[in-house]
């Protein structure tokens, strides 16, 4: 047996093993998760990360950004299984600094970048977790950013480093975001390889779909699923994102006389495990213990991570109104291990809640004929503070089992006649 087709056999059991619930108990210990079987799907509207108000305005100039990390909490979509309120979670977050429709100024994942082909761009980039130790189990244990200098095995309680990364750019090596970049909140003290904060992107290549993420020294993994990630769309004359562009492609119309209207959409796809009370959870897995010897430190890197809710565009399972035409979808696994094929299949007639429970599905597309009257992107990410009284679970009313999914109400949602796109398989990593 070779290594990819090793690979391929262990990811899919171990996926297998999270999605049908059971858990290898040892590498969670006591902590309590929150059951995928208890959270809707296909309630939560799908944000649309070129929404106007999802895409960052240049804050100095016309070509400049500032763009901080921080952390917050935010409504990814899931609801306690006990009454039907919405859970919130703290992330972190890429921002700009101002407020934009009342929206928060950070995200998760982070807004989105539109850039054009030799149109360079400047981002001051800036570390705002100030006094954060980190969200997750980090191990010390590795060859990582280590800002203090600690002694290997020692628990870390902060401050933590990050350094953005352009995937997918042609970028300057001093703007590219290398591992050993890092630096802490007020730059107090930075990788051994630090340059500057501010990076410079020349966008000199085609037009296409690249993302942004956190790119520290160990920490990749970590600092990417607590929210570090976001998209960057590069254009150019041909593709140009406007109705009417050259090569006949789907644009959105936010002005649109009829209302506005969406018809490229980007999705990315990541999993992830949460405590029964929604807080991000990342397992640990001490090493084999051999007899004679002590002990490893906990935690220790795993090889893989599989989590058991799919989180699409900051929402868990999330639902996209379509009309019946053409659509361009930009697609980006943002998940640590987890493969994904990608595609669309009818979605079965009946009762959709119920079919689509057990699927692979991860977005259910709704249709709506001939418009869609409303535009379910703009409900980006919910505010860090408020508890919506209109979400679809609250509004279905609280669940009298702690197992039973809330469903939403016949009469807000019209019965699902579309499409899903299905997920598993093929090969993801983060670089
Ligand atoms: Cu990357």
């Amino acid at each position: 047996m070779n290594r990819r087709r090793f690979l391929q056999l262990t990811g899919t059991v171990s996926g297998a093993w999270l999605v049908g619930g059971v858990r290898p108990r040892s590498a969670f210990g006591s902590t309590r998760l929150l059951d995928p079987l208890s959270q809707p799907r296909f309630v939560n509207p799908l944000p649309n990360p070129l929404d106007p108000r999802l895409i960052y305005a240049p804050t100095f100039g016309s070509d400049g950004y500032t763009i901080g990390v921080s952390a917050f909490s935010q409504s990814l979509g899931l609801y306690d299984p006990e009454d039907g309120a919405p859970l919130m979670t703290p992330v972190w977050g890429y921002g700009g600094p101002a407020q934009q429709d009342g929206l928060p100024a950070a995200t998760d994942p982070g807004r989105t970048f539109v850039a054009y082909r030799d149109v360079p761009v400047t981002v001051q980039w800036t570390n705002d977790l100030f006094g954060a130790a980190h969200l997750l189990p980090v191990d010390t244990t590795v060859h990582w950013a280590n800002p203090l200098g600690a002694p290997l095995g020692d628990p870390f309680g902060g401050p933590v480093p990050v350094v953005p990364h352009l995937h997918g750019g042609h970028t300057e090596s001093d703007s590219d975001g290398l591992p050993e970049y890092w630096w802490t909140p007020g730059e107090a003290i930075t990788g051994p390889r630090f340059v500057k904060t501010s990076y410079f992107y020349g966008n000199d290549q085609p037009a296409g779909t690249l993302w942004y993420h956190d790119h520290a020294l160990g920490i990749t993994r970590l600092n990417v699923y607590a929210g570090l990630a976001g998209f960057y769309i590069l254009r150019d004359q041909m593709d140009t994102g406007m109705p009417g562009n050259p090569l006949g492609l789907p644009a959105n119309d936010p002005s649109h006389p009829g209302g506005p209207v969406f018809y490229e959409v980007p999705i990315v796809i990541q999993d992830r495990l949460f405590t029964a009370a929604g807080q991000l959870f990342y397992p640990t897995e001490p090493d084999e213990v051999e007899s004679g010897f002590p002990p490893p430190p906990a935690p220790s890197a795993l090889p893989e991570f599989f989590g058991d809710i799919i989180v699409v565009n900051g929402q868990a399972w999330p639902v996209l109104d379509v009309e019946p035409r053409k659509y361009r979808f930009r697609l980006l696994n943002g998940s640590d291990s987890r493969s994904t094929t990608p595609g669309l299949r009818p979605t079965p007639a009946g009762s959709p809640a119920r079919a689509l429970r057990s699927s692979s599905s991860v977005l259910t597309m709704r249709s709506c004929r001939p418009r869609c009257r409303s535009i379910s992107s703009p409900s980006a990410p919910a505010s860090a503070t408020t508890r919506s009284s209109t979400s679809p679970a609250s509004r279905d009313g609280p669940s009298s089992r702690g197992t039973t999914p809330v469903r939403p109400s016949r009469k807000a949602r019209p019965s699902i006649r579309g499409a899903t796109v299905s997920s598993w398989r093929s090969a993801s990593a983060l670089s």
